[in-house]
């Protein structure tokens, strides 16, 4: 007799069918299911699974219909949980088998080779025989405790490292998984994100969606996503376009970008600008978006009414939204205006709402809000208020009010969140806030949540403020080379 270790099945998904990666969301029984769910695939889910409980059969195929209609219109895989009839019916691209609910090969005889199935589990003999028996994925969990389900098992994610190298179907991680534990799980090995209430029950299901995706990323070889930066070329070389490139370069993601308008410019100001036509600014976006997968993009010095409206319009029209930091850019350091007066009631209207993160400076909170802000307390009063505008998250910059400390309040629609540094009493600020705002994007793009983008970024500006080096008669530029290098060695 040989030990030659048993031959094992491994049988390959069609090559045809969809991945199963990123976000898959799975609905609940709660009221305006079609409108959350259509508001979370315009975040960018994968995989929606239709799971209705205790529904007659009747309602269940209204209702599963119009859900895979929304899924067509987004690109969804359209996956029915449990109900082989109704996936049969609904023509789904596959059922979903929970333990109780009948073995792959049944599944695989009645739905045929070119359809998805799914099988959950819940400890590493589960997940070998799903896989073995033809599943083209699995489910395991939970991951975490969850009020949406009662769940007997809770391996976690110990549970789930455990498995990752002995499973070669994706496994899509499922129970208890928030924006605030997802990067545990995806470090882990997760292929996909299993969610039920942390996307339906928020007020932004496509923010959550777009959050969690996003993560992703983290696992990503350099330059790890991409950040396409819409703002005015600096021929000084110290902010606007050019300060993104280097920032986002330096941080390492790639960086892409849409010139607005071409400034004439030096450290000591602006001398002259050369607005482009808001339709070759289209174009250029319409370039870049149609060929690179963007993962964040940043706006800076938008510079007129025309413009703002014709981004904003472009932008607003996307299927699958692209989260966007927008940096309301008005006056340049020397003081020249970079945002015609009558574009800020066109900004406010139609481009702040698309905003993932807002990042005005206290000056530009003021002009947007038409009232004074004189201290931290008013500072998040006013990103509450600019938050009610339609920005998911504001972060108001502090450094031009006094104190020891320069700090910056985010509010992310829940709390604010402080962030502070030391002051320097310096000129050399020249691209402060360009810079800041490209570092964020790039964090983002490369799957930090929010808050350590914001905290990463914060040190990199700081740091490239602190290490400015003397060039130039007017503001010197910040140093970004060498804060770039501080940040990447600093966990
Ligand atoms: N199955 P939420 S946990 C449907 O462990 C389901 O098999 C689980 O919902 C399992 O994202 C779960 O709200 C509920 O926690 C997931």
């Amino acid at each position: 007799m040989s030990n030659a270790r048993p031959l094992r099945l491994v049988v390959n998904k069609a090559a045809h069918l969809p991945d199963i990666t990123g976000v898959y969301l799975i609905t609940d029984q709660g009221v305006d299911l079609i409108d959350r769910v259509s508001r979370a695939l315009s975040g960018g889910v994968s995989v929606l699974q239709y799971r209705a409980k205790g529904m007659e059969y009747g309602e269940r195929l209204a209702e599963g219909g119009e859900l895979k209609q929304l899924c067509t219109r987004f690109g969804t895989t359209f996956i029915v949980n449990d109900d082989l009839q109704l996936a049969k019916e609904l023509d789904a691209d596959g059922v979903h088998l929970g333990q109780d609910d009948g073995d792959v090969a049944a599944a695989r005889a009645l739905l045929g080779p070119d359809k998805i199935i799914g099988k959950s589990t819940h400890n590493l003999e589960e997940a070998l025989r799903a896989e073995l028996d033809g599943a083209d994925y699995i489910g395991f969990g939970a991951l975490y405790p969850t009020g949406s389900k009662v769940v007997t098992h809770l391996p976690g994610v110990e549970g789930l490292e455990a498995i990752r190298a002995s499973i070669k179907i994706p496994i899509v991680a499922i129970g208890g998984i928030t924006t605030g534990n997802a990067c545990r799980v995806i470090d882990a090995g997760a292929d996909a994100l299993a969610v039920i209430s942390s996307v339906l029950s928020s007020p932004r299901p496509d923010i959550v969606v777009a959050e969690l995706l996003l993560l992703f990323n983290r696992v990503r070889p350099f330059p790890r996503g991409a950040v396409l930066s819409i703002a005015g070329s600096d021929s000084g070389g110290g902010a606007g376009i050019q300060a993104d490139i280097k920032t986002v370069t330096l941080l390492g993601s790639y960086a892409a970008t849409v010139l607005t308008a071409l400034t004439a410019q030096n450290t000591r100001g602006v001398s002259s600008i050369h607005g482009l036509p808001p339709s070759f600014i289209c174009d250029q976006l319409d370039a870049v978006l149609s060929d690179i997968p963007i993962d964040v993009i940043k706006t800076g010095m938008l510079h007129t009414p025309a413009i703002i409206s014709a981004l904003a319009e472009r932008l607003g029209e996307r299927k699958v939204l692209i989260p966007m930091v927008i940096d309301p850019v008005m006056v340049a350091k020397g003081g020249a205006a970079l945002l015609e007066r009558e574009a800020v009631q066109v900004f406010c209207l139609q481009l702040l709402p698309l905003a993932y993160l807002l990042t005005p400076n206290v000056p530009e909170a003021e002009r947007l809000l038409g009232r004074s802000i004189k201290n931290e307390s008013e500072m998040e009063l006013a990103a509450s208020d600019l938050h009610a505008l339609g920005a998911a998250n504001v972060l108001i910059k502090g450094g031009h009010l006094s104190g020891r400390f320069s700090t910056d309040v985010l509010f992310d629609g829940k709390k604010c969140h402080h962030f502070s540094s030391e002051r320097f009493f310096t000129s050399n600020t020249h691209g402060t806030g360009c810079s800041y705002a490209s570092a964020i994007a790039a964090l983002l793009a490369q799957g930090e949540p929010l808050l350590t983008a914001v905290e990463r970024s914060k040190l990199f500006i700081s740091t490239a403020i602190r290490l400015a080096r003397s060039l130039g008669k007017g503001h010197s530029p910040v140093n970004h080379f060498m804060a770039a290098r501080e940040l990447l060695q600093t966990p």
